[in-house]
């Protein structure tokens, strides 16, 4: 039977940039022709979140904003133009909200690239509400076996990495680096590295990433707050001391996005997936040109990067930590995350 949809809500509203999200009630929306509704019932948190909260990137955000990109629940309404989606259904409120579907990038599958892309919790409201809308073409969907609450962190983190790790062209047995390796989507980069086969060293900061990237299948780790020198222990750390055949950074600070030129190994890939504050990519062109090095960015991925990944979880290749509070705590999500106190990912769930 159809579940009955309220009139109101409880979400996380950004009312100013740069001030504390307000937990409070808003109306909830109805979907147009070609959108469904989903009922979200968990949401990871992720630092592009706090990113919006913070106003840190040269692009505006909606005002007043819910956040949110993560969002695992069941479709509870659908337009009168959406036909491949039932009531019932289970599906993922990712960042990629909605695109034209026409424009050269779109017809190629890079969706991502849509100029006239809608950003969930960015330039619509996303997934820190009950109930959030989504362009129906566009949604992930989840197959009934799946867990909600171990999904959520898959919608944006998992496709990332696994999109990310996929343009690194890195190929099983070789060695990948994961530079942010005890964040979010570092957590999830260890995992789909592990299953693809890849020999990780994950760097980050502190004993207890540490212990969670050595579990989650990293059998290197460099300390980038302790180590005298990030790029000869990266170096060191693989068997033939020539550097990891691919870099994915995943940091929230600009200091590796300049350093991993100088550690990846000849002909390697440095993937820029992070996006810290007003920061540079900056690399020596003389060693980059000797050493037929490629430096490029991966954002999010398209339809089919999105149900891959979604896949690899579901044959039960990816477990990454999480912890969950309520919807009502984001704030203090927030908090530990602008310290980089957060190992793994934190999941709210919508129904606290
Ligand atoms: O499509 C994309 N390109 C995309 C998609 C999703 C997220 C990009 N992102 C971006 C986010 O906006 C954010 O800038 O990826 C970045 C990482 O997001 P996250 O994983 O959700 O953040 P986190 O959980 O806070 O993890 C960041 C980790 O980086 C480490 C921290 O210790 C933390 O574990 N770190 C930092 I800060 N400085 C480091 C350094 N110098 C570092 N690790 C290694 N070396
Ligand atoms: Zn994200």
């Amino acid at each position: 039977m159809a579940q009955e949809i309220p009139t109101e809500q409880w979400a996380q509203v950004v009312e100013e940039t740069g001030k504390p999200v307000v937990y409070k009630k808003i109306p909830v929306q109805k979907p147009g022709p070609d959108e469904v509704l989903v009922n979200v019932k968990y949401s990871g948190v992720c630092h592009t979140d706090l990113h919006a909260v913070n106003g840190d990137w040269p692009l505006a955000t909606k005002l007043p904003l819910v956040g949110g990109h993560e969002g695992a629940g069941v479709v509870v309404a659908r337009g009168s133009l959406v036909e491949d989606v039932e009531i019932g259904d289970y599906a993922g409120i990712k960042w990629i909200n909605g695109t034209c579907l026409n424009c050269t990038f779109c017809q190629q599958s890079d969706e991502p690239l849509c100029a006239k892309a809608l950003l969930s919790g960015y330039t619509v409201d996303g997934s820190f509400q009950q109930y959030a809308i989504a362009k129906a073409a566009h949604i992930a969907r989840i197959p009934k076996d799946c867990d909600l609450e171990a999904i959520s962190p898959i919608l944006c983190a998992g496709i990332t990495v696994y999109k990310g790790l996929k343009e690194s062209g890195v190929r099983p047995g070789q060695t990948v680096a994961i530079v942010g390796a005890g964040g979010g989507l570092g957590s999830m980069a260890c995992q789909y590295a592990k299953a693809m086969g890849l020999d990780i060293i994950a760097i980050d900061a502190g004993d207890e990433k540490k212990a969670m990237t050595a579990k989650l299948g990293a059998q290197h780790f460099v300390d980038f707050s302790t180590s005298k020198n990030v790029v000869s222990d990266v170096k060191a750390a693989t068997s033939d001391g020539l550097g990891p055949h691919a870099v994915i950074l995943v940091a929230v600070n600009e200091k590796p996005f300049q350093q991993a030129a100088e550690y990846v190994r000849p002909r390697g890939t440095v993937v820029a997936i992070g996006l810290p504050a007003g920061a540079y990519l900056r690399a020596p062109v003389f060693e980059s040109v000797i050493k037929m090095i490629t430096i490029k960015g991966s954002y999010v991925g398209n339809r089919s990067d999105s149900a891959e990944a979604i896949e690899f979880f579901r044959r039960g290749l990816i477990k990454a930590p999480f912890k969950t509070v309520g919807l009502s705590e984001l704030q203090s999500v927030y908090d530990l995350m602008q310290k980089g106190a957060i190992a793994g990912r934190y999941v709210v769930d919508t129904s606290r």
